[in-house]
């Protein structure tokens, strides 16, 4: 199977588990105010790239495709995750933004109100997917919600997304901008941390060895900065309808990025530079790692 055929397979099961495993609209009372789950599913069914799921996935598959299935839950658990970092980030108290994965964003299709409880419902969504799905594999169901609660806390990404808004009001009151040792913390936790848990939630499902474990943790860290920069370059140089979201904003807001702190052109050496580190730490890996690395070289010449 080619890259592109087996993406998107993994894309579409990504997209049919979302469907099967959180909430409905509820036609059915149980499941709660329908525009509580109107306002979740309006963010999490925008169409976004589902790059974690998919990164899950991959792992799963090193030890062999039958992880695939087993690795569902855990895949649509940390796109909950993700979806409710957006809608968060994009609330007017934070980046003010109003349109995200081509539609309106949460705030602005439903109120801030709304938003703000709807990025809550599938962040704790995300840990009910593992605690029940799992619950016959405790041992699994506990790493799993380890690992996830690790990535998404205090000291990485809730740490990081603190620390970017405190470089930018820095930014705000003519303080100096972030330096590059900042702003790695802030990618490293905002960005890195999310991939490096989908890497190790795949690896940990298919059982693989703390050896490969901490392989996919250090490939992860390399990918996400290699996507932060990547996002910065975009951001410098695409158009918003292509990006689905607010081009331009970085520079507009006065942000330290790497196109801000390197310029375009070095920023894009050193994401090939983070994309080859990552390469490396993958073809270490246990199975065949071809998709993870034709996955890497796709986030790094990827146009949204
Ligand atoms: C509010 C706790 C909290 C965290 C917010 C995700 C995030 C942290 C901020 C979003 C702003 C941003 C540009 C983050 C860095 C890169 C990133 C995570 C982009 C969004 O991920 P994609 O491109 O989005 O995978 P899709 O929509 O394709 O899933």
């Amino acid at each position: 199977m080619d890259f592109s055929t087996k993406l998107n397979a993994l894309v579409a099961r990504t997209e049919t588990a979302l469907d099967r495993l959180v909430p409905a609209l509820p036609a059915d009372a149980p499941a709660g105010p329908a525009r509580l789950h109107a306002a979740m599913r309006h963010s999490l069914q925008a169409g976004g790239k589902r790059l974690r799921p998919v990164l899950a996935l991959a792992a799963a598959e090193l030890g062999g495709p039958e992880h695939i299935e087993a690795a569902l839950p855990a895949a649509i658990a940390l796109e909950c995750v993700h979806t409710y970092s957006l809608i968060h980030d994009d609330l007017p108290c934070m980046d003010d933004d109003d349109l995200r994965r081509g539609r309106p964003t949460c705030h602005r299709a439903f109120d801030e109100a709304t938003a703000l409880l709807a990025g809550d419902a599938l962040l704790t969504e995300a840990f009910v997917i593992l605690a029940q799905t799992y619950a016959a594999r405790p041992a699994l169901a506990a790493a799993l919600i380890r690992e996830l609660a690790d990535a998404a806390n205090a000291r990485r990404l809730i740490g990081g997304q603190m620390q970017d808004l405190l470089a930018e009001r820095a930014a705000g009151e003519n303080i100096p901008p972030a330096t590059s040792a900042e702003l790695e913390y802030i990618h490293l936790n905002k960005t890195a941390a999310m991939l490096e848990a989908s890497l190790v939630c795949g690896g940990l499902v298919a059982g693989l060895a703390p050896a490969a474990l901490e392989t996919l943790r250090r490939a992860g860290r390399h990918l996400g900065l290699a996507f932060q920069i990547v996002d910065d370059v975009l951001d410098a140089s695409a158009a918003t309808a292509e990006l689905g979201k607010t081009a331009g904003k970085d520079a507009r807001d006065g942000k330290a990025t790497y196109v801000s702190l390197h310029g375009l052109d070095r920023a894009r050496e050193l994401a090939a530079e983070a994309t080859a580190q990552a390469r490396a730490a993958l073809a270490e890996l246990p199975g065949d790692p071809t998709f993870l690395l034709a996955l890497a070289d796709r986030m790094l010449t990827r146009r949204n």
